[in-house]
């Protein structure tokens, strides 16, 4: 899918770095709609008493009462106790599978894509906005509003020009936020942030820093690495002062085998009628299907993917009840998908202007003796 995609390219990259809010307890809510208005906490009960263990996380009408994430059980009720108030324990699978959903969401825009953590990932968007931070900010908006849409979802976004900034911009205006930090910005950005805003900067050398007589990021940034090197060792003085300048060199990292395989498309101008449509996207699930064959996988989610004329990005996943290597049933599928996203979002054909197939949830079928029938077409 990233074909065209140069890490190396030399255009200001505008990194995004998206954090879901108050995660586990939000998943709760999707399910409970009853829990929205008051304070409630996920927890790791740890077994030995009742009420042993510790807060996992809490949303924001409990965060209002002081309770936090590691504290113990015991001490979050005590602060909740005069108000009604929801303790629930953990539910990890789901929360995955809600994981697993929002990042799909992200993943299917088609740029390179890094999840960090079961609520976080960096995605290179330099392309899509075209390096500009004012459509970044817009496209941001865009991005939001689509992932709760769909699963109702909500999460922070900073965008920056390296993950870094974008890190510590997308927890800047919680919940619910957008932080854009341009590059123009970055330095002075990092310079009123704290020691313990930048993530991987420890206690110890917190501690070496100021034994140096260093006090904040920006005196850091007055220094040289040779000073520092000697102190920090030469990565972590390298590092800091970069990072003291608002200069971070790391990439977004795809990970792993790629977890999806897709093709997108442009389409002609003024494409009017939906057997059009449906040719193209005959043609995305040939090549996609050839890509399967070649890779020996069958798939279970199928997305499609509308991008249209004013950028607005527009995508849903089907889980099929069993894994297919079929084309019949992928083509079958599209195009059943792509006429209900037309008739339920009231999309105009000819605003289409970009359209994609993507597969994911892979099952690898290369040890099957009837691998020729699954890949029957
Ligand atoms: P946020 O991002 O501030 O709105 O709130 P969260 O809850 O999303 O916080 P975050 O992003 O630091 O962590 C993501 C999830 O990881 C969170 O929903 C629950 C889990 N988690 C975070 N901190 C702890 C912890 O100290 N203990 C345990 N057991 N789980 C934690
Ligand atoms: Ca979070
Ligand atoms: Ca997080």
């Amino acid at each position: 899918m990233n074909e065209d995609i140069s890490q190396n390219e030399t255009r200001n990259k505008i990194i995004f770095h998206i954090d879901f809010d108050y995660f586990y307890a939000q998943c709760e809510e999707i399910r409970r709609s009853d829990l929205r208005n008051i304070p409630s906490v996920v927890c790791v009960y740890s077994g030995r008493e009742e009420d042993s263990g510790v807060v996992s996380t809490c949303n924001y009408e409990a965060r209002k009462y002081g309770v936090k994430a590691a504290m113990p059980i015991r001490l979050a009720k005590s602060k909740l106790k005069d108000v009604e108030a929801i303790f629930l324990p953990t539910d990890m699978p789901y929360y995955h599978d809600i994981s697993a959903n929002a990042m799909r969401i992200i993943h299917n825009y088609g740029e390179l894509f890094e999840q960090v953590s079961v609520d976080e990932c960096y995605v290179d968007f330099t392309k899509i906005t075209n390096s500009d931070f004012d459509d970044a900010k817009i496209f941001a908006r865009s991005l939001q509003k689509n992932i709760k849409d769909q699963i109702n979802l909500t999460c922070s976004i900073g965008v920056g020009p390296n993950k870094l900034i974008s890190k510590i911009a997308s927890g800047f205006q919680k919940p619910n936020g957008i932080t854009v930090v341009t590059a123009n910005d970055a330095k002075n950005f990092i310079s009123n942030c704290n020691f313990e805003d930048i993530p991987g900067l420890g206690p110890k050398t917190v501690k070496r820093l100021e034994s140096l007589g260093i006090k904040s990021i920006s005196d850091i940034s007055k220094k040289g690495i040779f000073e520092l090197r000697d102190a920090l060792g030469y990565k972590t003085a390298t590092f800091l002062v970069n990072a003291s300048n608002g200069i971070d060199y790391s990439q977004v990292k795809v990970r792993g085998t790629s977890k999806q395989i897709g093709k997108i498309v442009t389409l002609k101008k003024n494409v009017d009628d939906l057997e059009q449509i449906n040719l193209t996207a005959e043609n995305l699930c040939k090549s996609v299907f050839e890509n399967l064959r070649e890779k020996r996988q069958a798939f279970r989610v199928l997305s499609i993917i509308l991008i249209l004329e004013n950028l607005q990005h527009i995508s849903f996943s089907r889980s099929l009840k069993l894994y297919s290597a079929s084309f019949d049933e992928l083509q079958k599928n599209s195009l059943s998908i792509i006429k209900e996203m037309i008739n339920n979002n009231s999309i105009t054909l000819n605003n289409i202007r970009r359209m994609g197939v993507v597969v994911s949830d892979f099952k690898d079928i290369s040890g099957q003796d009837s691998l020729l029938n699954y890949f029957e077409n």
